[in-house]
């Protein structure tokens, strides 16, 4: 399917993200071993790196003692698109523990998510957990610099154009100003685009950071920002405007900062449709139930509305009785951040109410809610996705939400099941045949899925239909071109070019 579309650069490009495609860790004897990692992310970006002579600069889940041990090449049975990732074209940043740890959860986990997810009460506000934060980034930076030049002196045909430097998420947002500032004082060339995979909050939720200036400064180093919706976007061109006083053109999302005009661009991600409908068409059956099965598969994250959807589901219960023995909850929550406090309360939280639901309506028969604590195979994944009659989308924030297109795209039996997703997740602004639903308002939540579950066979494949199609078309790989596009590198113009159509 990766090679279905042609994507290239027309020169080299060097990806940047908190962590490498693949994780280290160390086998019984001691050796150091590649694990893959099968995010859509790294599906759609590999091949770019593989195919255009690039670099992958990211942090690879281990601290190593001696920063020179080499990066073992991956495993000859590897089939993932990491698998023709050469060790030189990686980069595995290392970075003091302590450090790394104020970074990664003092200030990522424990400032930027909250913060940008909207919820600041959550948010903690460290001026040291900050200063890490920046000092990694300055790192990353350097790295990045090393490998352009590296890059430079490798002989390998790196293509007409600058490379291009392509930084990802809230994890590096300060760090594009650093590698401009040593581009250009060390006189290396490179264009710098930069993607963020969560929402960019209003203006009065960002000025609580009190370093929000510098972010901002920090992103202005690129010459395009991206994004996954229009809103974001409005918010970031409003806080520059606001925050920095940049004279902004909010009509063609320009916003003028140093003497440059950057680019901001609504660049919606996409998942590997064509892959999905595969795995689904191929997977074994999963249910042996004549119940309908409601689906909801999420990281276990307070951002992901799993009270809130175990609590709609309940009062359907009691509202509509007649869905009793008829219907069940199947989700699947994905241990996620174990090791922070938050996350290990909601836990708890999740293992009572379910509990307290099921010890309520449960028969000898049935029980309403069947809850996995766990990672499923994408095998078994794209069974559940096929097999569900309703996919239970309801964040109540989310930058995208990669978990709704999957499911439209595994939804291959005729009729299909109904898609709810929340209007606070991405998806909730592109996915318009979907059942739109807050899912803050726990009666209209419990409403909507007796709509789903009650809605007539042509509507559920009229809206599918055209929810399927919008995901095929932009898949994933559409994603990356329509990046290439926006940061002006695409080498080979296909089809359907506008980008965030
Ligand atoms: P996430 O917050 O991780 O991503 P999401 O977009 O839903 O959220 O992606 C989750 C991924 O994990 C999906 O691909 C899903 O298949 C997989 N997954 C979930 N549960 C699983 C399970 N039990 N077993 C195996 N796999 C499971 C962040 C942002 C999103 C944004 C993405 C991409 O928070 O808003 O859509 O990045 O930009």
């Amino acid at each position: 399917f990766m090679l279905k579309y042609v994507v290239a650069s027309s020169g080299s490009m060097i990806v940047v993200s908190n962590r490498l495609p693949f994780v280290l860790q160390r086998n019984e004897k001691g050796n150091l071993v590649r694990k893959a990692s099968a995010g859509g992310l790294v599906t759609a970006v590999a091949p770019v790196v593989v195919n255009g002579n690039g670099l992958w600069v990211g942090w690879p889940g281990i601290h190593l003692d001696d920063p020179n041990e080499p990066i073992p090449e991956s495993d000859p049975n590897d089939i993932t698109p990491t698998a023709g990732l050469k060790s030189k074209k990686v980069v595995a940043v290392q970075i003091d523990p302590v450090k790394f740890d104020d970074y990664y959860n003092g200030c990522c986990n424990a400032t930027f998510w909250p913060l940008f997810h909207s919820m600041p009460d959550r948010a903690v506000f460290k001026r040291d957990k900050w200063k890490a934060y920046t000092e990694v980034n300055k790192e990353f930076a350097k790295c990045t610099i090393d490998a352009l030049k590296n890059l430079k002196k490798s002989g390998d045909d790196v293509g007409p154009d600058a490379p291009l430097v392509w930084i990802h998420d809230y994890h590096l947002m300060v760090a594009a100003n650093w590698v401009r500032q040593a581009a250009e004082e060390q006189e290396i060339q490179c264009k710098i685009g930069f993607f963020l995979h969560i929402p960019f909050p209003p203006w009065d939720i960002f000025r609580l950071f009190p370093w929000a200036d510098e972010i901002l400064q920090g992103m202005l180093g690129c010459d395009m920002v991206g994004f996954h919706i229009t809103d974001y976007c409005l918010n970031f061109v409003d806080c520059c405007q606001r925050s920095l006083g940049c004279r902004v053109d909010r009509k063609n999302l320009l916003v003028e900062h140093g003497g440059r005009t950057v680019r901001v661009r609504p660049l919606p991600i996409g998942i590997p449709f064509e892959r999905f409908v595969e795995l689904a068409e191929k997977a074994p059956k999963v249910l042996a139930t004549n119940q309908k099965i409601i689906l909801g598969v999420d990281r276990l994250d307070y951002t992901k509305g799993l009270v809130h959807r175990l609590l709609a589901f309940e009062a359907l219960l009691e509202k509509y009785p007649e869905h009793k023995e008829k219907v069940s909850l199947l989700q699947i929550a994905v241990p996620s951040r174990t090791d922070v406090k938050e996350y290990q309360d909601l836990k708890e939280e999740m293992d009572q109410l379910v509990g307290r639901i099921n010890g309520r309506f449960t028969t000898p028969n049935w029980s309403p809610i069947r809850y996995i604590y766990g990672c499923v195979s994408q095998d078994e994944l794209a069974a559940f996705y096929r097999e569900a009659a309703v996919g239970l989308v309801t964040p109540l924030r989310d930058g995208m939400n990669l978990v709704a297109k999957e499911f439209v795209a595994c939804q291959i039996n005729v009729p299909p099941g109904v898609l709810i997703v929340s209007p606070f997740a991405g998806a909730g602004e592109t996915m318009h045949e979907a059942i739109i639903c807050n899912p803050y308002e726990i009666e209209s939540a419990s409403e909507s899925i007796h709509r789903a579950l009650t809605m007539p066979e042509d509507e559920r494949i009229l809206r599918m239909n055209y929810l399927r199609r919008r995901e095929k078309l932009n898949d994933v790989n559409y994603w990356t071109r329509s990046f290439l596009h926006a940061m002006g590198s695409l080498l080979t113009q296909g089809d359907h070019d506008d980008v965030g159509a």
